[in-house]
């Protein structure tokens, strides 16, 4: 009988150490997002980040977030970002703008620059559910976006220059373990 497939696998390791994050935070609902920041500055220290190789930038609110975080992932310093904001629902439309907004731009900064941006923007009926994920019922959404962005910063490292139509001999990624022959 044929031999079952076994696929190999490509994962990002949870180790920060040598890798540098920058994390734009809204000071918009800064009760929650300082809150979310700090458990994203935990994450990423007990990954092993250096104080050294971990920026702080603030912004007005979650609609600016996406300029500079293109900004930033432009400056080329960075392995990763982390976007934090909290967009709670008020009596208008401007919420659905600000979340889609926000949203897409930083959907467009990472895919425009090839820098991976963890969007940890809570966008909330109300303040109750943003304190839920800002470090009550639900967690902290800043401790996991912590680690996503030290996931991902290790995966785009190993993914680097896996470009489409490359020989397969020469890719980066045709010397990846976990391959049974
Ligand atoms: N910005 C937020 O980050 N959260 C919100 O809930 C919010 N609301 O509700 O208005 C908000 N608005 C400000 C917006 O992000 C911009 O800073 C502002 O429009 C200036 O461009």
């Amino acid at each position: 009988m044929a031999e079952k497939l076994q696929p190999g696998s490509i994962n990002g390791e949870l180790t920060a150490s040598g890798l540098r994050f920058g994390i734009v935070v809204s000071r918009f609902n800064s009760f929650i997002t300082d809150r979310l920041l700090a458990a994203a500055v935990d994450a990423l220290d007990r990954a092993g980040a250096a104080n050294e190789d971990v920026d702080v930038i603030r912004v007005p609110g979650a609609f600016e977030l996406p300029l500079a975080a293109k900004k930033l992932a432009a400056a080329g310093r960075y392995d990763a970002l982390v976007a934090i904001g909290c967009i709670l629902r008020g009596e208008t439309a401007h919420y659905d703008y600000v979340c889609s907004e926000t949203a897409r731009g930083l959907q467009l900064a990472q895919m425009d620059t090839g820098l991976p941006i963890i969007f940890c923007v809570l966008t909330c009926d109300t303040l109750e559910q943003a304190i839920d994920r800002a470090g009550l019922k639900g967690g902290n959404k800043g401790f996991e976006a912590g680690l996503a962005a030290v996931e991902m910063a290790q995966l785009s490292r190993k993914l680097r220059g896996a470009t489409p139509g490359a020989s397969a001999s020469k890719h980066p990624l045709s010397s990846r373990k976990g391959r049974r022959k």
